[in-house]
């Protein structure tokens, strides 16, 4: 039901009249109505949690009237970044039902009932669907957009940042306007919200102070409870207040920063007034605000993990029990609007009557898919009729609350009984079993990387092409006409970081191109990789393609909780709802000491699966990846070699177009006796080993996968090690990082153990960062004597008659 459409106005008193239009009385109702009945929903769903048919709750009770008031400046066009008490907000902007609301509580895995997460997401947690059933982009500028929450507090911060920087790209770069479906002329706010307590992350902070100097239409309220969990202010926040806390972020007449705004959570017309002046001042300025909504409540408590009263006070129970919202509002309707109480009860009633429905209807619905599978898999059983066969069904149909775990079990224990009879019904039960895979992979597992056409995976391959005038230059010349090109093709490609802007990156990849193309579109940032990452995350979430820098691989770890909560899963937790194709550019493995050498492969691979993770050897690879990238709607890093800038290489003719294809290693060097599989900067190292190893009659052939994420999916590897019947995986990482990624892929998945003569091994960096200068780098990390002696000693267990002992 939408929201002041369906809902029957009740006559306002002729008093009323007088003092509010009849137009307003009724926007006033439903304003009240409507909280009621989002309140009405937090209850009900505490009571689903403890009924055991949903498995967690957390509501947005206590901040409906603020939430109702921010909506009311929320336009087509707009953008949110929130967190998981903006259930109110979501209805009244008409983008979330009080059907999917529950349908989120009980986990429903259908996208078209539970379209933000398609039951992925535990509850509260909301996001609108900006692709359509293609892939592709609605036109973001007509809708109104949440992005997609995610749990961990304040991590909505950097993304919000991006969605507000969006908003003044296409307002000041010129070029952009014709992308009307992206915006309209830069006219959209983006809309933060946040609780009080997770002001205190270091990414408020930094979101908050580059929203300041990026001077970027970014709203941002702050829920203010005055405790985050059971933990109150005075742990949080000095001064006890956000905003006075960052009075110094105050714009004043001579100086830009924010405005900030402060206003009680419970006070219905002056959130109102509030709103709609930092609605002003962001949209038409593109100031960022701060609106401070104090004196908020909590009236079930933090979830449905305890009870609050086990940590507030008596007073400040009854404190919350007097400035609720809702009753707030109820007292002003009867005072001020003088609407008769027995209207406000029936309001209440209506309200209550239906948010009661729109459960019924949700648990329906939940419950229809579960039990109709449970019956074709009960029907089944039955036939086959043997007494312990009917004991599983009858135990299944007993179930309280089943869920599709209950029938797959069921069908799987049935199955091993089973075991040896071929009957008719057995097929028929294996034949379900398979089909709820599928159906369940689809369910759980599906769009962890993008299965559209624009998938990088299906990026058409465009060879390099080299003639008689193709210059050989420094590899960052490569990278640099690359960029040039792309920049060039397309208006929305644009890349930032820190030392990208004048200088064009510490090695020179962007060098020139902002005198070229403009400090909008190649641009340096401050010192904050997290929300460098962040402004890549939302930039992309609006149609544009960022590449954003970090500038040492050994800083990466500063944007890691980023992109691994955020983008690594933005479509698989929206089920292809979001998306983000954000391409990271950084620099690593090989160069100078602790923090300028690091190569954490294993730490990046671990965490941010749904992101492609490309190692290219060379800056030619390394353009032919950002070609490829530019072409699809996956995210990616491209982690260039950091010694590799200088080498020489052959410029591509067509430097701006080629592809390289991700997930297809090429093979650097052929040979029969022993397969090294390796990657990055370490390519140089085993080639020059591989040549070593030949003149003691050891034929090497060496793979660079080239690509981590996705790996060798043609399985190359595996047909070298048929003819080889050895391998070797090497790497800079420590013991055990992506080296055993690799051994695994191979030896399990290729399936490669069955044609080994050898123990597998891997060569890899020492347990510790890297130390400085030459010895350092050779005693920390593989060295060419290294590789030999280990790949000697795979020959000497092979052939000990033929390769004696080398020491
Ligand atoms: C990074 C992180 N740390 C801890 C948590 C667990 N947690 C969830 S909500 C919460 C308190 C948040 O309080 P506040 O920001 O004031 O929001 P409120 O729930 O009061 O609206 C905590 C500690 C989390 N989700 N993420
Ligand atoms: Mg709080």
């Amino acid at each position: 039901m939408l929201y002041h459409q369906t809902f029957s106005i009740l006559s306002a008193t002729k008093e009323a009249r007088v003092k509010f239009s009849q137009a307003k009385v009724k926007e006033i109702l439903a304003d009240f109505r409507l909280a009621v009945e989002s309140r009405e929903a937090s209850l009900i769903g505490r009571k689903e949690v403890f009924m055991g048919k949903a498995k967690f709750g957390i509501f947005g009770d206590g901040k409906e009237i603020a939430q109702i008031a921010m909506a009311k400046v929320f336009r087509a066009g707009d953008f949110r970044a929130g967190y998981y008490r903006d259930q109110t907000f979501m209805f009244a902007i008409n983008e979330l039902t009080m059907e999917q609301y529950f349908a989120q509580l009980y986990a429903h895995p259908d996208v078209e009932a539970e379209p933000a997460s398609a039951g992925r997401q535990m509850n509260g947690h909301y996001a609108t669907r900006m692709l359509d059933d293609q892939g592709k982009l609605k036109r973001l500028s007509e809708l109104k957009n949440s992005s997609g929450d995610i749990s961990p507090t304040a991590a909505q911060m950097p993304r919000l940042l991006g969605m507000a920087y969006a908003s003044k790209l296409f307002r000041q770069n010129t070029h952009l306007s014709e992308y009307t479906d992206l915006s309209n002329e830069g006219n959209e706010i983006a809309f933060g919200t946040i609780g009080n307590a997770s002001t205190s992350e270091g990414m408020f902070f930094e979101a908050m102070n580059a929203a300041g100097v990026l001077q970027v239409p970014m709203l941002m309220s702050v829920w203010d409870d005055e405790y985050g969990i059971s933990v109150p202010q005075e742990f949080h926040t000095t001064k006890q207040s956000i905003s006075k806390a960052l009075a110094g972020f105050q714009r004043t007449e001579t100086e830009k920063g924010f405005e900030i705004l402060t206003v009680n959570g419970w006070d219905y017309t002056a959130l109102i007034e509030t709103y709609q002046k930092a609605e002003k001042i962001c949209r038409e300025e593109h100031v960022p605000v701060l609106v401070h909504v104090k004196e908020m409540t909590q009236p079930q408590g933090h979830s449905t993990s305890g009870s609050h009263e086990r940590y507030k006070s008596a007073e400040r129970l009854a404190w919350e029990v007097e400035h609720d919202c809702i009753k707030k509002m109820r007292e002003w309707i009867i005072e001020e609007v003088l609407i008769l109480p027995e209207e406000v009860e029936a309001i209440e009633k209506e309200a209550k009557q239906a948010a009661k429905l729109a459960r019924e209807n949700s648990w329906k619905a939940f419950m229809r898919d579960i039990k109709a599978d449970q019956r074709i898999l009960a029907d089944i059983l039955e036939r086959i009729g043997s007494e312990d066969i009917l004991d599983i069904r009858q135990t299944l149909l007993k179930t309280i609350n089943p869920v599709h775990l209950d029938n797959v079990k069921a069908a799987k224990k049935a199955l091993r009984l089973l075991l040896g009879r071929d009957t008719e019904e057995r097929s028929q039960l294996i034949e379900w079993v398979s089909n709820s895979e599928k159906i369940n992979h689809d369910r759980y597992s599906s769009h962890l990387y993008s299965e559209t056409e624009d998938s990088a995976l299906r990026v058409d391959v465009i060879n390099a092409v080299y003639s008689d005038s193709s210059t050989i230059v420094d590899g960052r010349e490569v990278l640099r006409a690359c960029f040039d090109a792309a920049l060039e093709r397309d208006p929305l490609v644009l890349a930032f970081g820190e030392d990208v802007g004048k200088i064009g990156d510490v090695n020179q990849g962007f060098a020139g191109l902002q005198d070229k193309y403009g400090d909008l579109r190649v641009t340096d940032t401050g010192i904050r990789e997290c929300t460098i990452i962040g402004q890549g995350i939302g930039l992309a979430i609006r149609g544009m393609r960022p590449i954003a820098e970090i500038q040492y691989l050994d800083y990466f770890i500063y944007a890691l909780q980023i992109l691994s909560d955020d983008l690594a899963c933005i479509r698989y937790r929206t089920k292809s709802g979001q998306r983000a194709p954000l391409i990271i550019r950084t620099r690593g493995h090989r160069l100078e000491g602790v923090w300028h050498a690091g190569s954490p492969m294993g730490m990046i691979l671990n965490s941010l699966r749904g992101i492609y993770l490309l190692v290219p050897r060379n800056m030619t690879q390394a353009a032919g990846f950002y070609n490829t990238m530019l072409k699809s709607d996956d995210p990616a890093i491209i982690i260039e070699c950091l010694n590799g800038y200088r080498m020489k290489e052959r410029k591509p003719d067509n430097v701006g177009e080629f592809t390289v294809p991700l997930g297809v290693p090429e093979v650097i060097k052929s040979g029969d006796d022993v397969t090294i599989v390796t990657y990055g900067s370490m390519c140089r190292i085993v080639m020059e080993a591989a040549e070593d190893l030949e003149r003691v009659g050891i034929s090497c052939e060496v793979i660079d996968i080239q690509t981590l994420l996705p790996f060798d999916i043609h399985h190359t590897i595996l047909d070298s090690v048929k003819k080889t019947s050895r391998v070797v995986f090497a790497d800079e990482d420590v013991p055990g990082g992506a080296s055993a990624f690799m051994m695994q892929k191979v030896l399990e998945e290729q399936g490669a153990y069955q044609y080994l003569d050898a123990k597998p091994i891997t060569i890899t960096g020492k347990e510790h960062r890297p130390a400085y200068a030459s010895d350092g780098d050779y005693f920390s990390k593989p060295n060419p004597e290294e590789v030999f002696e280990k790949i000697y000693g795979v020959m000497m267990e092979v052939d000990p008659g033929r390769f004696s002992p080398l020491y």
